[in-house]
């Protein structure tokens, strides 16, 4: 079973733990389903706080997994309409710290809405990993409530924009869908060797 402790909570670059450790970070705009996907992952309801003030989170938290020893790390949300210009600055401030010492950063999960087109500030942090040749996970989130007609046209048009070699999960926090497939993926991009018994037949196509 995968046990996700929370290690770390940063406000500050000066909180952050040693950045060479092998991780694996989680972006998204906020309210897109981080928390519950990091609770969803790890079994447990209330590891990560599910808010219901969207836009809440401004800590990087840092999860061990434990016995692979990577870490996840839940990086705050973005495009929250509310917060004042120097909270963005703020946010864009310690991002940019994060990911010039994050020398372990193995993949940013991208977590984007399966029910909403390509938005802006998704297609920035893409190109921004892009640039940086950081491998990409697409999450296509709340899939369960994405209609089934609509999700293989989501998954084209995601297709199209993101590299062939990303994955593209959809996962629901609600049904599990997408979470052993989550996972596997997280796992080989941290490094970690897949587990051979890790055989699912997940409708993720
Ligand atoms: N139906 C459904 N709702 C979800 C799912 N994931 C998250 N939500 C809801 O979306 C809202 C935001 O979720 P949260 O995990 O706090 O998003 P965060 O701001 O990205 O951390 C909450 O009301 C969740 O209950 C999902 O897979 N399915
Ligand atoms: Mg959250």
């Amino acid at each position: 079973m995968l046990i996700l402790e929370l290690e770390t909570t940063a406000y500050t670059a000066e909180q952050f733990p040693s950045l060479d450790v092998p991780q694996v970070a989680l972006a998204g705009r906020s309210n897109v389903g981080k928390s519950s996907l990091i609770n969803a992952l790890a079994g447990r309801k209330k590891l990560a706080k599910i808010s219901s003030t969207p836009g809440k989170t401004r800590s990087l938290n840092f999860y061990r997994a434990a016995g692979d020893g990577f870490y996840l790390v839940d990086l705050p949300g973005y495009g929250y309409a509310k917060r004042s210009k120097t909270e963005r600055g703020q946010w864009a401030a310690l991002m940019d710290v994060y990911f010039q010492k994050s020398t372990g950063l193995q993949a940013v999960v991208v977590l984007l809405d399966s029910r909403l087109p390509p938005q802006k500030l998704d297609l920035e942090l893409i190109s921004f990993l892009q640039r940086e040749s950081i491998p990409l996970i697409a999450a296509l989130t709340k899939a369960d409530k994405c209609k089934n007609k609509d999700r293989s046209r989501v998954q084209r048009q995601w297709k199209e924009l993101l590299s062939p070699s990303a994955p593209l999960i959809l996962f629901s926090a609600k049904t599990g869908m997408g979470k052993q497939t989550l996972w596997a993926a997280i796992r080989e991009a941290a490094g970690m060797e897949t587990a051979i018994s890790d055989q699912e037949s997940e409708a993720n196509g």
